[in-house]
This record gives structure tokens, sequence and C-alpha cells, in this order.
């Protein structure tokens, strides 16, 4: 007997009708999937087309472009272009804010198409994230910068593992993974478990010691009680975390003997990284805030490469490494 699974296009046409919303956004997760499936095809032959590689350039953050950032963030735009319906686009990859359809288009799109460069060369998980925010159709636009408590959906692909999360406002985090006719299927609702035998803690440990002091306290008197992963590519670790519950970071750093290496803002992107973990952490029960302990859905970008420090995850240790940051 062959197994027929629910397509996520099926799920997302069944959510838009008893919501009784339009078609626009329809379109536009269409080509987001189009887009996904794209990258993850170029991701898995890239070894051999020698698209595993650095393209030569540096990017916006300073960072060595590898080829199949640019790649992947040519595809995203391509699809993106395909909808009219998407008025900005804001990419890790782009210096600069990208108009699509100006006057006609209904959303902004904020993404990284290819998080977790590190990973490129040995082909292990990276991701595409993306969050999408509506313009304001009843009045004048009042900027296409929006908080990630604004978003309608954030979503993220695990490439080329062929996972996909998307969480819908109000409406839950689905996982659902890619089937033998490359469609995502099967929607599983998300919800970070409240038992904390399988909790886990992610972070760069190497980094440690250039935390704020109450930052590495609390890390000294909580990182025995649960176990430990980081695979350095945000997708990754956090697609591990919706399921096994605990906490993310990627805190401010503020001791490094280079001094130069400091990033008191935090590393991640606010609006294509950080802004969309928590969006689906939310979904899912659980809740992230920056080094002041703010929520970070809370938090309007005055930039779009805004940084910032990361705490993501059940809500019990949040809450907890909250009262830590807010001294
Ligand atoms: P890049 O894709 O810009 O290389 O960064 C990946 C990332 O932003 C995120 O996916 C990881 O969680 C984090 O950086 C890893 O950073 P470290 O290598 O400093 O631990």
């Amino acid at each position: 007997m062959i197994k027929f699974e629910q397509t996520f296009m099926n799920f997302l046409l069944h959510h838009q009708e008893k919501y009784n919303r339009t078609y626009h956004f329809l379109i536009l997760m269409d080509a987001v999937i189009s887009a996904a499936k794209h990258i993850q095809q170029y991701y898995l032959t890239g070894a051999l087309k020698g698209n595993w590689g650095l393209a030569g350039e540096v990017n916006v953050q300073g960072e060595e472009v590898m080829r199949m950032d640019q790649i992947a963030h040519e595809i995203v735009i391509h699809y993106l272009k395909t909808t009219e319906r998407v008025i900005h686009a804001v990419s890790e990859e782009a210096e600069e804010i990208i108009p699509l359809d100006v006057d006609k288009g209904r959303y902004f799109f904020y993404f990284d198409p290819l998080d977790g460069s590190a990973n490129v060369s040995h082909g292990l998980p990276v991701g595409f994230l993306f969050g999408i925010a509506r313009r304001n159709l009843d009045g004048p636009e009042d900027g296409h910068l929006r908080a990630g408590k604004d978003f309608i959906v954030a979503g993220m692909f695990v490439i080329p593992t062929g996972t996909f999360t998307l969480a819908l406002k109000e409406a839950g985090s689905w996982r659902f993974h890619i089937d033998e006719t490359m469609n995502y299927v099967k929607p599983i609702r998300m919800q970070l478990p409240d038992d904390t035998k399988s909790w886990e803690l992610s972070f760069n440990e190497a980094n440690k010691y250039t935390f704020t002091e109450r930052v590495q306290n609390w890390i000294a008197e909580n990182e025995n009680k649960y176990a430990f992963r980081y695979l350095g590519a945000l997708a990754g670790d956090f697609h591990r975390l919706l399921s096994n519950g605990g906490m993310f970071m990627y805190p401010a750093i503020i001791n490094h003997p280079n001094p130069k290496k400091n990033r008191p803002q935090g590393k991640l992107r606010l609006m294509y990284e950080a802004a969309v973990v928590s969006f689906m952490c939310r979904e899912a029960g659980g809740h992230a805030v920056d080094e002041t302990g703010t929520p970070i859905l809370d938090i309007k970008p005055a930039k779009q490469h805004q940084r910032t420090a990361l705490y993501v995850g059940s809500k019990p240790l949040i809450e907890d490494i909250t009262r830590v940051l807010r001294g």
C-alpha cells in the first residue's frame, strides 16, 4: 500500500480557506517553496559542480561570500519577482533594500538565503530563513522594516536535510518533510516539550569567556544540567531546539582578548535570523530575548542588517536568563 501524506500546499490552502484569506499569500508561498527546492538541488549537487567554494567577494557583513550564497540569493529574488506581490526584500546578501513591486506589492520579505556559510564546504546543514510582513493596506505606508511581532509568518528550510518549518501568526509552528517527489508533506505541529529531560543548551562554547560575567555565571550554574549541542548554523541548531526544548543563545561578546572581535550588539541579524526563529519559537510555546532582556519580537529594526544578541527557547529558561540579564 502506498502511504500518502498531506502536502504543504494542501495544508496551506485549507488554512487560508478556514480563515477566509486572500490568494495573494498563496502565490507568495508557492514561490518560496520553488525557491527552496531550487536551492536544495544546487546544494546537493554543489560539490561536483564546484559550487561549494568561495565566490571571491566580501559581503555587507564583511564576511567572505560563498558561491552558494550568491546562487541562493539569485534564486530567491527570481521567484519573488514572479509573484508580483512583494514590495521590498531584505537579503543578507544585499547591502540595500531591494525594491520589487513597489506600487502593487502587499508583502515585505526578509531573508537569509543560505545561513550557516561555515557548513557549506562540507555539505552540512544550512538554512533558508525568512520572515514576511504585510504592507499597511489601510493607510500610508509607515516604513518597511517591521518588528518580528508584525510578521504574519516566519519559516525555515534546513538544506539539504529536507525539512521545512513554518510558523503562522497565532496558528502554530508546523514542520514538514520532503518526500520522494520533492513535495514538503505531513504537517506536524511543533510544541516545545515541558519535560526538561530532552532539553539542550546550544551556544558557541569557544566564546564562553567573552560573555558578560553574569552570563558566564549562569552558564557555570546550569551547563551541567543539560546536554550540549552546537552545529554552527542557526537553522540546524534551532531545528533541534524546537523538537527537544532548551535554549539556543548567541550572547553579546564583550571580553574578547582581541577587542576588535567584540560584538557588544551580538552577532546574529535581527530581521532574518533572530526575529524569524523567535517568531517560530513563540508559536511553539517558547520565548526569546536580547542582551537587555527585551523580547526579540518587540524590537523595531532601525537598519535592515541590524545585529542582536539572542536567547531563544523554552520559556522557563528564557525567563531565568532574562532575570539574569536585567540584573
Ligand atoms: P553565516 O551564515 O553568516 O556564516 O553565519 C551563520 C550564523 O549567523 C548562524 O547561522 C550561526 O548560528 C552562527 O552564525 C554561528 O556563529 P559562530 O560560528 O560564531 O558560532
